[in-house]
């Protein structure tokens, strides 16, 4: 039996090696048009996605078309092929009044560093900017290492603003309260620092000052991604690792989630750090991958999936290109799309879908969407599957023969990761 498994195994993957997969009931759609280098997503209360790119483009998708003019192009510093440039964007709890919207990205000017600055409409509502960037956060300058910058933002329900920075590959310096790499910072929106901030970190003797206040937790290498959930505001952080682990960790004030170089990432049970609630290895686990992206709870206004997604957390691996749920309340991970072509962030539409951002192949927006009960009766379709060009939309060679076998190996799949879990 378990011979027979891995050939299917082998031929599931031999024959949809480009096809977004998703489960039974899901289809998967291109969304707006082509966007390339997308780093982030964010949608605005009147349905409007905005989208930002790693060459500092804030483009805008409305009622499902790409605009032509970006709402806004900043000057980044972003070498090529480096991992500089626009990395994250959110937008102001009020945005429906006053239209803010905040970028992340690295800066060239007067050296390279990593900032926020915040972007207007030219008129209330309007689809470009007024040109003007309100400085509201400069980090440290950079070092000749273009690796590790973090990058997202997000507003939590206490109306700050959180910032994930990485480690600019220095380990050092998640571990120093003098720096304010590979932490989670709070910030207030105008870039004031609460009062109400943590002053001491698990592990370390001494209290942050002065502009090092802003540091909420510590330990990180590369905090890519975190997502917050709506209603708990529990946050999870998603935390790149180097050779071996990908992280998410429960996001806590004043924890320390253990990144001091070397082989320190995932779990090590050593106090006073922090470990991961899930991690996933480069090799030899399921899920596998190599660099965790987006993460986003499905906790919509508007719930369009089953039920049994509620609650869950979504989280993608760039090099794998799976999308997997986690379910915080289990521990329970199970595949959801496999074949996304170098997710970097993910994010639940106003409608109720999950929308990803994708950097390989045909790159921009995909929305996943649950369809409906009636697509499952008596239908031995196992994957819903469209958006991909490369083969008319089919699955595999036929469109057909994969599923059954494939239906096997989820079956599998899913029946590890409970055990793994457990
Ligand atoms: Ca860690």
């Amino acid at each position: 039996m378990a011979r027979i498994l891995t050939a299917a195994a082998v031929l599931v993957l031999a024959t949809t090696v480009h096809a977004q997969n998703a489960p039974s009931g899901f289809t998967i759609d291109a969304y707006g048009g082509s966007v390339s280098d997308g780093t982030t997503m964010a949608w605005a209360p009147d349905g409007r996605l905005f989208v930002g790119t790693l060459t500092g483009s804030v483009r805008i998708i409305k009622g499902g078309v790409l605009l032509d003019m970006p709402f806004h192009q900043a000057t980044v510093d972003h070498p090529a092929t480096t991992v500089r440039g626009l990395l994250g964007m959110c937008l102001d709890p009020n945005f429906a009044s006053n239209g803010y919207v905040y970028i992340y990205f690295t800066n060239p000017s007067p050296a390279s560093h990593n900032c926020i600055r915040r972007l207007q409409p030219s008129s209330p509502g309007g689809d470009v900017s007024d040109g003007s960037e309100t400085a509201i956060l400069d980090l440290e300058n950079l070092g000749s290492d273009t690796m590790h910058n973090g990058g997202c933002i997000q507003f939590a329900a206490d109306g700050k603003l959180y910032v994930a920075v990485g480690d600019n590959a220095v380990s050092a310096f998640a571990q120093s309260l003098t720096s304010r790499f590979g932490k989670i910072l709070r910030y207030n929106a105008d870039g004031s620092i609460p009062g109400d901030n943590p002053s001491s970190f698990a592990g370390i003797s001494e209290s942050p000052m002065g502009e090092f206040r802003s540091i909420w937790a510590v330990g990180l290498r590369n905090p890519y991604r975190f997502a917050l959930q709506p209603g708990t505001n529990r946050m999870f952080i998603n935390d790149v690792g180097a050779d071996t682990w990908e992280e998410i960790d429960d996001g806590v004030p004043g924890r320390n989630y253990g990144w001091v170089g070397g082989d320190t990432d995932g779990a090590r049970g050593m106090a006073p750090f922090t470990d991961p609630i899930f991690q996933y290895g480069h090799s030899g686990t399921v899920p596998m991958g190599k660099a965790i992206t987006g993460g986003v709870f499905y906790n919509p206004s508007s719930s369009q999936f089953p039920s049994s997604y509620l609650g869950l957390y979504f989280f993608s691996d760039y090099a794998t290109g799976f999308i997997d749920t986690l379910d915080p309340a289990s521990g329970g991970v199970a595949e959801f799309v496999t074949g996304a072509s170098g997710p970097v962030d993910l994010q639940v539409g106003p409608d109720g879908a999950l929308y990803y951002l994708a950097d390989k192949g045909s790159q921009g927006v995909y929305r996943v969407s649950y369809v409906a009960r009636a697509n499952e009766s008596g239908s031995t379709s196992g994957i819903q599957q469209s958006g991909d060009t490369s083969n008319n939309g089919k699955c595999g060679i036929s469109g057909f023969e994969p599923l059954v076998p494939l239906a096997l190996l989820r079956y599998v799949q899913r029946r590890r990761r409970e055990s793994l879990a457990a």
